[in-house]
């Protein structure tokens, strides 16, 4: 596996390259061109001056989180074709210049849902944290106001302004979507793409829906083994794959999280591992990556990541915001530094154990 780190580029994110390349085995990071909106081909020069500007500071661009979906493409909307040729060209555009994993997610409207970004813990640390009881009580745009006010003054990816002004309009489009035809715009997405990633060799790893279950009531797809399963199988080729991202799996504690990795041989070319802590069946927090501050056995994750042969690219994932950062909610420097460290140490002890 290669440890990574998300970066924002210069623009939006408080961590620097500078501060990335100190934390120990970090060699990469996962980034994107975060001033594109879903639809639109990627300009190849921007792609050249992001890649450059990694270089500079001793980093690779490991891969990209994400190349968003356009909503005509989920939706299965007519015109969904220019929106795919567009994805194709971005699709080409990174392939040539060496990039060769790309994260993207089939969530309708929503991207990622939690209901708090700084739930205070017992030691001061503030996490995010999801609680059914207060999505219910909800309507959707007021979900946008209450994450936006709460974000540090940072823009969440998923959580973009531009999505808000057309949440009552988007939501009217998938009022036809069920999860069946939701399974049917991926497979056409994905048979359009392959033989571009065929020919560039690019890594496709779709992102679990999270939570792993509906919200709002809009269908979601990626969210347990049968599902994944049954998508790989549709479009059968070695490039369509996933991002294993445990702290989205685990939403669903009918997950068995190291069997999901085990059947997924081959086709895991992204994980993001991070642990979550439960207090009930309906609220869960995001934990310290350590296995003893959550509900997930981190050493079993990493353990089945090892078995399988896992070589990607793999991140820490949301962190605690501690000693007094102030960053985007959950993706500070700290407590991500420290997870890439415990990952990195249960690592290369799975790996002495086993020669
Ligand atoms: C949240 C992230 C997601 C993820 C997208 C991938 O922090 O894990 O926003 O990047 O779903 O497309």
């Amino acid at each position: 596996m290669k440890m990574t780190l998300r970066w924002f580029g210069s623009k939006h994110d408080s961590v620097t390259l500078d501060q990335i390349r100190q934390i120990p085995g970090v060699t990469g990071v996962i980034t994107t061109l975060y001033d594109t909106v879903p639809g639109e081909a990627w300009e190849e020069q921007e792609i050249i001056d992001m890649i450059n500007e990694v270089n500079a500071h001793g980093l690779e661009v490991s891969g990209i989180e994400s190349v968003n979906i356009h909503d005509s493409i989920k939706i299965g909307s007519k015109d969904r074709d220019q929106y795919i040729d567009n994805y194709i060209t971005t699709l080409e555009r990174l392939g040539k210049h060496g990039i060769h994993m790309v994260c993207y997610n089939f969530m309708p409207v929503f991207d990622w849902t939690r209901t708090e970004l700084a739930r205070k813990r017992a030691d001061g640390s503030t996490v995010l944290a999801y609680n059914q009881a207060a999505v219910d009580a909800i309507k959707p745009e007021e979900m946008f106001a209450s994450i936006n006010s709460d974000s540090n003054g940072f823009i969440m990816p998923g959580w973009e302004p531009e999505r808000l002004a057309k949440v009552k309009e988007l939501f009217e489009l998938y009022q036809n979507v069920d999860e069946e035809k939701l399974f049917d715009n991926l497979k056409y997405f994905l048979e359009r793409i392959m033989p571009t990633c065929d020919k560039y060799d690019i890594n496709m790893a779709i992102h679990p829906d999270d939570p792993a279950w509906s919200v709002f009531g809009l269908p979601r797809i990626i969210i347990n083994k049968q599902n994944i399963l049954r998508m790989m199988k549709m479009v059968d080729n070695p490039h369509n794959g996933v991002t294993f991202c445990s702290g989205s799996y685990g939403t669903n504690r009918e997950n068995d999280l190291p069997d999901m990795i085990r059947s997924l041989k081959g086709r895991i070319h992204f994980a993001h591992v991070r642990n979550l802590k439960f207090n009930s069946d309906s609220d869960f927090e995001e934990a310290a990556h350590l296995s003893s501050d959550g509900t997930f056995d981190m050493y079993e994750i990493m353990k089945a990541l090892y078995d399988i042969g896992f070589e990607g690219p793999i991140r820490p994932d949301h962190g605690r915001m501690i000693w007094g950062e102030v960053a985007m909610p959950g993706y500070g420097l700290y407590d991500r530094a420290l997870g890439a460290t415990y990952l990195n140490g249960l690592w290369e002890a799975i790996v002495k154990s086993n020669r």
